[in-house]
């Protein structure tokens, strides 16, 4: 419950990162989510990759929308900014965060309706614009905290307890390939062994890196035919890669057979261990990723991994050619270069 306090008191052995921070300075309040909700384990992974990879929680800020989902930014990260915007509307208060402020590490949570419904424009309008965040949107097909509507990703012939689905589904992945997300990635609250690597490889990366976790709502949309269950999911995952994400100042002790592993360097000198299951599977082919996808998704697989990754990507303030220094630290001398400065440009367009 959110107004129970955790008691901040810890065992003294618990296992310390980089910072000194144990994982309970990563956490959050009591979840009031249902239990066994897929949305628990995502903000457990979340914990996990923040801890393993010793971020600054004050550094990071999260910002979501209205929902279920939208709600779990509170059950994670307490001592970082957050900030929770109105339904679909996250991605425009998270573009204008960053614009102000690039030194924050940004991590947008959502949830299939607030991304996929009233989200729609938004979510591709941040996506196109190569805003550096990681937008998680927690994938159930259903919209959990009203009580079960049907969402823009649930599947066509998917039934509520009032009536029968007549749309087609809505594919969060191949909509951000695109788009032109320059990191896209499927992963299922199921397995945290896959996500928690992927998450802290988004977190790494220098542009939009979107995350589709598929995440089961244990209220509704929860039949065994639903591709947003674990029963479905479980039976039907198609792993085309598992990753091992490695920070610059690390070394590398993992053992692996050249040809079935590549290692991936991002901009930040962070590595990715990219163990591929399926070796046809190349990563860094947008649209070799797409037909993959829609072959899949045609014969009834969920297809979860890396799925796309551009090794040189951009984010906005590069494309802006924005100063280094955050905006909100400029002064008014910076701001205000006075008017003779303003009649010599005024004077170019004369
Ligand atoms: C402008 C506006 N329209 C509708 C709502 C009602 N509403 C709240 S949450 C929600 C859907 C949430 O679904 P999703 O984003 O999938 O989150 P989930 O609860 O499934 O995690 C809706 C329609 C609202 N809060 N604001
Ligand atoms: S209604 Fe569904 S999405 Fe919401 S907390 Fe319960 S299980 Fe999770
Ligand atoms: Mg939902």
């Amino acid at each position: 419950m959110t107004y129970i306090a955790k008691p901040k008191l810890h065992h003294p052995g618990l296992p310390k990162n980089a910072l000194g921070f144990t994982h309970r300075d990563y956490e959050g309040s009591i979840s009031t989510l249902c239990a066994g909700c897929g949305h628990d384990s995502i903000s457990a992974a979340l914990i996990q990759a923040c801890f393993e990879l010793a971020i600054e929680p004050h550094r990071v800020a999260k910002l979501s929308g209205i929902g279920c989902s939208s709600k779990t930014p509170d059950y994670f990260l307490g001592n970082s900014h957050g900030f929770n915007s109105v339904h679909g509307r996250m991605p425009s208060v998270l573009t204008g965060a960053n614009l102000a402020n690039r030194d924050l590490i940004y991590l947008g949570v959502s949830g299939d309706g607030d991304s996929a419904s009233i989200g729609l424009g938004q979510f591709a309008h941040c996506v196109r614009r190569g805003v550096n965040m990681v937008y998680i949107c927690e994938n159930n097909g259903v919209y959990g905290l009203t009580k079960g509507q049907f969402s823009a990703t649930a599947d066509k012939g998917s039934k509520s307890k009032t009536a029968v689905n007549s749309d087609s589904p809505i594919d969060l992945v191949s909509l951000a390939l695109v788009l032109g997300a320059t990191f896209v990635a499927r992963g299922f609250s199921g397995d945290k062994q896959q996500l928690v690597p992927l998450i802290k490889a988004a977190l790494a990366h220098q542009g939009p890196a979107i995350l589709d976790v598929i995440s089961p709502c244990v209220q509704f949309n929860n039949s065994p035919e639903s591709t947003k269950s674990y029963e479905f999911v479980r039976a039907h995952n198609e792993a085309v890669n598992r990753l091992d994400f490695i920070i610059p100042r690390e070394p590398i002790h993992v053992q692996y057979a050249p040809g079935t592993t590549e290692e991936v360097t991002q901009h930040d000198g962070s590595k990715i261990l990219l163990h591929k299951l399926d070796e046809s599977y190349d990563p860094h082919n947008r649209e070799a990723a797409m037909t993959f996808l829609h072959a899949k998704a045609k014969a009834g697989e969920v297809v979860t991994g890396l799925l796309y990754l551009d090794r040189d990507a951009e984010d906005l303030h590069a494309h802006l050619k924005t100063v280094k220094v955050p905006l909100n630290r400029l002064s008014e001398k910076d701001l205000c270069p006075g008017s003779k400065a303003i009649d010599a440009v005024n004077a170019e367009y004369r």
